[in-house]
């Protein structure tokens, strides 16, 4: 059976763990780059191909003639993980720039807005949650243009949504936007549900052939560390909901296919800007893997949208690469002022604000953590100044900065040349690359890669319960039965499997595991090595870089 392009593993970085930090940029700009210019065989469904161009345009005129009427319109953008932080930073980007009364842009995030920076993974897998989430967003508004987004065509959550848009088409017009092909849609069974992903995907499909629901799926090739969808997907994600929302919403009177293409354009460069700067990002590379390996912190600070870029890039790194939620921390001026989130001001649970950082953070931190600058003002540079952190400065305008250069280990100058404007949506793509290069880049130093694998990653969903599998698959040389024992072993610290373990659901082994730290890597040396998962642990102790664990047990067998 294929598996999901979202979930296979990319031939152009199957290294990444075993090159120097350039040739770790080098490989992901490779990756990037696909995302343009398609994939294997599916290059006919690329970004660029007509078909999904043809997508969009149509897209956008529907929702471009429903904002255009009197009656109350509400557009929701909705997704899990990354996909519910670009939802919500697409929202925030439009809600600053609409001037319709009778139209208002909102977002849904699985979790709630704690799950902006947090990771919170179990509402994922909850169809009847995401459905109650959307009556919620939607109460009051005639007509809703609902967007669900979900990189792997798999989220219950999203799932439930659209299926309850599907039902009610009269009021909804449903989105599915994603990077597989429907067919390879997720066929697993959600609990509590009598549909699978895939059941929702096919009937999207069918009414999307009379207008009454659309996919966007272009195929923009696997993850450079598989199944990180934070990454390409996360990035393409962008890219779509941009490109949809502001031809739809242009007043002016120009050919929606051009402007499509336009903006599809500006996105290519975008993405090529970061990685003209390969040397320095090399070098934060280093930087901030020095710091992890020496339990330091890696802290990005930054404000408007483009600072939001740093705590969304953070905080997927913990069910990534098994990262400890501070290990690497966002913080953005005026904080949930600045976010405007739903919630509203959430700082007794997290203080995300750059004010409590300059505050609280900075006097605390010492030469082995890293602050991580995405386009400063002067005053924020200023304030930390004498701050012991290693200093790394992305920026567009380092010249007209007026600040001291020497302060900064490292300068990622961007040239901006040509863009109309550092404040675009655009930029927030550049920084985007950049973070994300140097976060993967940072944890591969740290041990958590093996060949393109996230070997650590933390299992605290279903997709994820099932991509750890293939992990311990892969890596232990066994088949799903074993897997799945070895996972349990891991999981309940037991060296034999009792009925009760044995006839949980799924939903809480993983509530287990969703606390616990090197769960796949005890699995993959228990099936290695047939040893206890106590012995297990302790191995994983003498050796902390999982990776050289693995490798070794690995060449052994
Ligand atoms: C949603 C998501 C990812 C995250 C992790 C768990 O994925 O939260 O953002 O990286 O893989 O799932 P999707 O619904 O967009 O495929």
């Amino acid at each position: 059976m294929q598996s999901p392009i979202t979930e296979e593993s990319n031939d152009l970085s199957t290294t990444i763990d075993d090159v120097d930090t350039i040739e770790i940029v080098n490989i992901l700009q490779n990756c990037d780059k696909e995302i343009f210019s398609g994939w294997k065989k599916y290059k006919s469904d690329s970004i660029f191909s007509p078909n999904i161009i043809q997508t969009i345009s149509n897209l956008s005129k529907v929702i471009s003639d429903i904002v255009s009427s009197d009656e109350k319109i509400c557009i929701v953008i909705s997704g899990c993980g990354t996909s519910g932080r670009i939802s919500f930073l697409v929202s925030r980007f439009f809600q600053d720039r609409i001037n319709r009364d009778n139209l208002k842009i909102r977002y849904i995030i699985a979790g709630g807005d704690l799950a902006l920076f947090t990771p919170q993974e179990a509402p994922e897998d909850d169809p009847k949650k995401g459905k109650n989430c959307l009556l919620k967003a939607t109460e009051g508004f005639n007509k809703v243009i609902f967007i669900g987004v979900t990189c792997g065509l798999s989220a219950p959550f999203v799932a439930g949504q659209l299926d309850y848009c599907l039902n009610n088409t009269d009021k909804f017009i449903p989105v599915l936007i994603g990077f597989n092909p429907i067919n390879l849609a997720r066929n697993s069974k959600i609990e509590d549900w009598d549909k699978t992903f895939l059941n929702v995907a096919e009937r999207m499909a069918e009414y999307s052939q009379n207008g009454l629901a659309f996919v966007v799926n272009p195929i923009v090739g696997p993850e450079p560390i598989t199944g990180s969808s934070r990454m390409k997907s996360g990035t393409a994600t962008i890219i779509l909901l941009y490109t949809i929302l502001a031809t739809a919403l242009n007043e002016n009177n120009i050919n929606r296919e051009t402007l499509i293409e336009k903006a599809l354009k500006e996105a290519e460069k975008a993405n090529a800007l970061a990685y003209t700067q390969k040397s320095p990002i090399a070098k934060g590379i280093n930087i901030c893997g020095e710091a992890l390996n020496r339990e330091g912190r890696i802290c990005y600070v930054g404000k408007e949208l483009v600072g939001f870029m740093g705590l969304m890039d953070a905080s997927e790194c913990v069910p990534t690469f098994g990262a400890d939620i501070y290990d690497i921390f966002g913080y953005v001026k005026n904080g949930y002022k600045f976010l405007n989130n739903v919630e509203g001001d959430l700082s007794f649970k997290a203080d995300i604000s750059l004010e409590y950082f300059i505050q609280f953070v900075a006097p605390k931190l010492t030469a082995y953590d890293v602050i991580v600058f995405l386009t400063p003002d002067k005053i924020t540079v200023n304030s930390l100044n004498g701050c012991p952190a290693k200093k790394i400065l992305i920026t567009f305008s380092k010249d007209d900065l007026d600040i001291n250069l020497l302060e900064f280990s490292v300068v990622i100058n961007l040239p901006i040349g040509n863009f109309d404007n550092a404040n675009s949506w655009t930029m927030q793509l550049v920084i985007k690359a950049v973070c994300n290069a140097l976060s993967t880049g940072a944890h591969i130093m740290k041990g958590k890669v093996y060949k393109n694998r996230m070997i650590d990653v933390r299992v605290s969903n279903n997709k994820l319960f099932f991509r750890s599998l293939n992990l311990i698959k892969t890596f232990g040389k066994c088949n799903d039965e074993m897997a799945k024992e070895c996972l349990l072993k891991a999981i309940y610290e037991v060296n034999s499997l009792n009925q009760e373990i044995l006839s949980l659901p799924i939903s809480s082994h993983i509530e287990k595991a969703t606390a616990m730290g090197k769960v796949v890597p005890t699995a993959i040396i228990i099936c290695l090595t047939n040893c206890s998962s106590e012995e297990a642990k302790s191995m994983l102790q003498e050796t902390p870089m999982i990776r050289h664990a693995i490798r070794l047990l690995c060449n052994k067998r």
